[in-house]
């Protein structure tokens, strides 16, 4: 791999966007690193991803306009199917994925963050959908995924109007759930990573499932999906371990409940 790191910390695994000279900017190569990377985890070994950019001044500052510039529509189809892709794929990663967004997170770079579970940010943070001042619409979900998160009349102000904010913006309007200095930004990721790691790992995933799963359906068939998610977790060894446990009353005991079984 030439632009990714993937490093592993227990149950919890670093995937790093790493070509610092271009803002870690996605062409081609680094969304098929990236597509790599995820799909080689060790889903036995791994509760929860974060992902970074290397540096301190940009988490991933969009597509790589280089790239773009040249491409012809069936081109350009093609690049946005293959950056769609790669978003969805980490979307719908059985596992959660956390972004910890370091810098600038412009175009592609707000539309990857917006594809994990949980966006964290550092103060330094930026954050923008600038592709009308391109003359392009973004292309990578942005439309899709920033109105469902901060709603349709905040996005098609920051789409619009390509406007950046800050990460104190991006904070009051619910596109991050907190912001740190950003010398505490990876530590306050891996605490929350291993926060999640602790839990039984089936319910986790049945979680994202179902809280994914179920805002593309409507409330009747959203409760269905709930309700077959719920029933999943039983006669595992997670629900035995985590509902006797309790019922014993063993404070300790609870404590020991990790490692849950991962499948
Ligand atoms: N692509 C390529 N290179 C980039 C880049 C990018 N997005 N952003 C920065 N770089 C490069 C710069 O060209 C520069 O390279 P050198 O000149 O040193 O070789 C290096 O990174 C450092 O950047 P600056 O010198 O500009 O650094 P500054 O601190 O002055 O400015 C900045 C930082 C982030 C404000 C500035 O670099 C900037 O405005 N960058 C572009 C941000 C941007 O507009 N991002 C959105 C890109 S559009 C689609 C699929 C996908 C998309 C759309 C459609 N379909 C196919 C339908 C997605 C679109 C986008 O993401």
């Amino acid at each position: 791999m030439e632009f990714i790191t993937y490093e592993q910390e227990g149950y919890v695994g670093i995937v790093t966007i790493n070509r610092p000279k271009a803002l870690n900017a996605l062409n081609s190569q680094v969304l098929e690193e990236l597509d790599a990377t995820f799909k080689a985890i060790d889903l036995d070994a791994t509760r929860a991803v974060i992902l970074t950019g290397a540096g301190e001044k940009s988490f991933v500052a969009g597509a790589d306009i280089g790239e773009m510039s040249t491409l012809t529509k069936a081109e350009g189809e093609a690049f946005g199917k293959k950056g769609n892709d790669v978003f969805r794929m980490i979307e719908t990663f059985p596992i959660p994925v956390i972004a910890a967004v370091n810098g600038f997170a412009l175009g592609g770079g707000c539309e990857i963050s917006m594809s994990c579970d949980i966006r964290i940010c550092s103060e330094n943070a930026v954050f923008g959908q600038p592709e009308v001042g391109l003359g392009i619409t973004p292309g990578f979900g942005g439309t899709q995924r920033l109105a469902r998160l901060v709603g349709p009349g905040m996005a098609k102000q920051m789409i619009y109007t390509a406007r950046n904010i800050k990460a104190d913006e991006a904070y009051r309007i619910g596109l991050v759930n907190a912001v740190y200095p950003l010398e505490e930004l990876m530590e306050a990721a891996k605490k929350m990573a291993a926060g999640i790691a602790m839990q039984a790992p089936i319910a986790v995933r049945n979680c994202k499932k179902a809280i994914n799963d179920g805002l593309e359906a409507d409330m009747d068939q959203a409760i269905v999906i709930e309700e077959k998610l719920f029933g999943d977790c039983f006669e595992t060894e997670d629900q035995k371990a985590g509902m006797g446990n309790f019922l014993e009353k063993d404070k300790e005991k609870k404590l020991k409940v990790v490692p849950f079984q991962n499948k």
